[in-house]
């Protein structure tokens, strides 16, 4: 088993139920560990677009990553996601944020996640599911690159992680 961190997020259509409808899906891929609390964020990239809701979740697995990915990719697609806009609005967004302690730069596949380092909506929820995570190329935690970013914070918990609680595997 490899532990996998899963950041999730919507800002199109009943946010909350879609990122709930994903997390039953991922329970299939493996034991779902741990959910973060859930998050209000602003928009970052394109920012003429609806707030989302931003959460993290952590994935014991035995799929590889490649396959891991796959499969997110799926359950986007079952939950209306269309591809457009780069950073545009989206009904869910699953991205693979680590992979055990891999570094995988693969084409279609880089692990860790290429920018999860700069964003807050990802780090925040992140911080609540694997705190001590060490990225293997910046050697740092989780704790240690939120407490390094800088800026406004856009970033606000509106629920804890009671949210999804129920759907967590014993
Ligand atoms: N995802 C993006 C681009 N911008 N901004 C927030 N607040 N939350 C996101 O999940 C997000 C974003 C591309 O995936
Ligand atoms: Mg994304
Ligand atoms: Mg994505």
């Amino acid at each position: 088993m490899v532990e996998a961190c899963i950041a999730m997020g919507s800002n199109l259509g009943a946010r909350r139920a879609l990122l709930r409808g994903a997390l039953a899906e991922m329970r299939v891929l493996g034991r779902l560990r741990a959910v973060s609390p859930l998050y209000e964020t602003e928009p970052v990239g394109l920012r003429e677009q609806p707030a989302f809701l931003n959460a993290a979740a952590l994935v014991g697995t035995g799929l590889g990553a490649r396959e891991l990915l796959g499969r997110l990719l799926e359950i986007e697609a079952r939950h209306g996601r269309v591809r457009g806009e780069k950073d545009g609005p989206r009904t869910l967004d699953l991205d693979l944020l680590f992979y055990g302690g891999e570094l995988i730069r693969e084409p279609g596949l880089e692990v860790p996640h290429p920018r999860l380092h700069e964003r807050r909506f990802v780090l925040a929820p992140m911080a609540a599911v694997a705190p001590g995570w060490r990225h293997p190329r910046l050697g740092k935690t989780v704790a240690e690159m939120l407490e390094g970013l800088k800026g406004a914070a856009g970033v606000v918990e509106v629920e804890s992680a009671g949210w999804a609680a129920d759907l967590l595997n014993p």
